[in-house]
């Protein structure tokens, strides 16, 4: 292998991870570049299979978009409508929500996964009954919701700080942040694909807070668009950053940019290497987070099941219902049951385990 790396440009870096030293900027740009991809990959598996051995995460979890009426205006988002009364645009009432996980009693679910809109004119009481109604079902649920993007929104729209948005939350069932909404980090790309929603620095000091709060959560990067390498690095590092001064984060969920009914159809869909390569940059830029969790509806079910060979550890779950990515052109089934969850990483040779959202085998 030390032939292969050193012609792969990567003996130095391999060198820096024997010795247990942080990867900077510069290298992660130069992981980026180089053309072996499977030199790329043995590096990562290797710190996978540190912190991990063959363990495979996955969970039993739903989804939920409760509303798609939103007035940010995300040039990479198929799944938003402008105006309540919008063709395709939908809110589902508290009742429709809750029969979510109420028809599906005899699952073993363990994580209602909320992801929304940023709707105009719910009131706040909404999104808090939303989450006493799922508790009353089904006490132990672990309720993974809102984004630090809904957080600021509702700060904003109700008149109140971001703590205190989180604090309420809190009080009515919230137990976890998803880490959707983070996008990519730098200026430079919000401004021109999420220019009307909160920056880089707001969604971190959100999750800032959460993490001294008390709350776990976890960090996304929407790859495959106008970001440079140079910019995917910087976004890891701030997460890297945070991380240091919080340990908060549980998973780097890399999200792949799907084309279709968006704002941005004109650029192609990233490809199953590149998908390999940012997950396995991400094991080895983020040294400090535990799991790096390949999002199977984004990525592709073949892809996630090769990327446990490129620095993955983590599935998400059985997912259902999912309706972001597949109004984006997703072919990925819109579920899998535990049971083929289970098949498809036997079949990759590694070990399914399943967990809950704070990592206790379930
Ligand atoms: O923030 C929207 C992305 C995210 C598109 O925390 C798109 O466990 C690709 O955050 N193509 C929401 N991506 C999903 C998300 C997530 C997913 C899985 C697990 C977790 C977790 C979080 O979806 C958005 C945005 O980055 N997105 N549209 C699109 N056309």
């Amino acid at each position: 292998m030390r032939t292969r790396l050193a012609a792969a440009g990567l003996a130095d870096i391999a060198e820096k991870l024997d010795a247990n030293q942080r990867l900077d900027a510069d290298e992660g740009v130069r992981l980026f570049a180089t053309p072996d991809l499977l030199a790329l990959g043995w590096l990562a598996n290797r710190e996978r299979e540190r912190r991990h051995g063959a363990d495979t995460f996955f969970n039993h979890n739903i989804r939920l978009e409760a509303t798609n009426v939103c007035v940010a205006s995300c040039l990479f988002c198929s799944f938003a409508r402008l105006k309540e009364g919008d063709p395709g645009s939908y809110t589902m009432s508290l009742e429709h929500a809750w029969s979510k996980l109420r028809e599906r009693a005899d699952q073993p679910i363990t994580e209602v996964h909320i992801v929304n809109g940023l709707h105009p004119t719910l009131p706040f009481s909404y999104y808090t009954e939303l989450l006493a109604g799922f508790k009353r079902i089904r006490p132990a649920i672990h309720l993974k919701a809102f984004t630090a993007v809904e957080i600021a929104f509702f700060a904003d729209l109700y008149g109140m700080t971001d703590e205190q948005v989180l604090r309420e939350l809190m009080a009515a069932g919230l137990d976890s942040l998803p880490g959707g909404g983070a996008e990519v980090f730098a200026e430079r790309v919000r401004r021109k694909i999420c220019h009307d929603k909160c920056d880089g620095e707001r969604w971190l000091a959100i999750h800032r807070t959460a993490h001294r709060l008390g709350m776990r959560s976890n960090v996304t990067m929407l790859y495959g668009h106008i970001e440079t390498p140079e910019e995917r690095v910087d976004h890891m590092l701030r997460a890297r950053a945070l991380q240091d001064e919080t340990g908060g984060f549980q998973a780097f969920i890399p999200l792949a940019f799907h084309p279709d009914n968006n704002q941005m159809r004109k650029l192609p869909a990233p490809s199953a290497a590149e998908t390999l390569r940012v997950h396995a940059v991400a094991r080895l830029m983020l040294d400090n987070i535990p799991h790096i969790k390949a999002f199977w509806i984004a990525t592709g079910v073949e892809v996630a099941q090769t990327s446990l060979w490129f620095g993955v550890d983590d599935l998400d779950g059985t997912v259902q219902e999912e309706r972001i990515y597949h109004m984006a052109g997703a072919r990925t089934p819109e579920a899998m049951t535990p049971q083929q969850i289970r098949q498809l990483v036997a079949a990759a040779g590694r070990r399914a385990l399943e967990r809950d959202t704070l990592y206790n085998l379930v």
